[in-house]
């Protein structure tokens, strides 16, 4: 597997229980090796198979968990 990396800006975590479900639900994705939130830089540290699964589709789970996320480079 060719993991690659994306640090994620994800917004609208208040707390660490807030990281620790975008954490969860990323980590729920086919395809991703780890995921690390923190929620006071708003950085979300994903390593995944970009064969597998895309940047649209682990901000679209961040999204769905009630929070929002954007790529930074893009
Ligand atoms: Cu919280």
């Amino acid at each position: 597997m060719s993991a690659t990396e994306v640090t994620l800006k994800t917004t609208g975590m208040h707390c660490r229980s807030c990281s620790a479900m975008v954490d969860m639900t990323v980590g729920e994705l086919g395809g991703v090796a780890s995921v690390s939130t923190d929620h006071s830089t708003g950085d979300t540290k994903v390593a995944f198979d970009p064969e597998v699964v895309s940047i649209d589709d682990i901000i679209a789970a961040i999204r769905g968990a009630g929070y929002d996320a954007e790529n930074p480079a893009s």
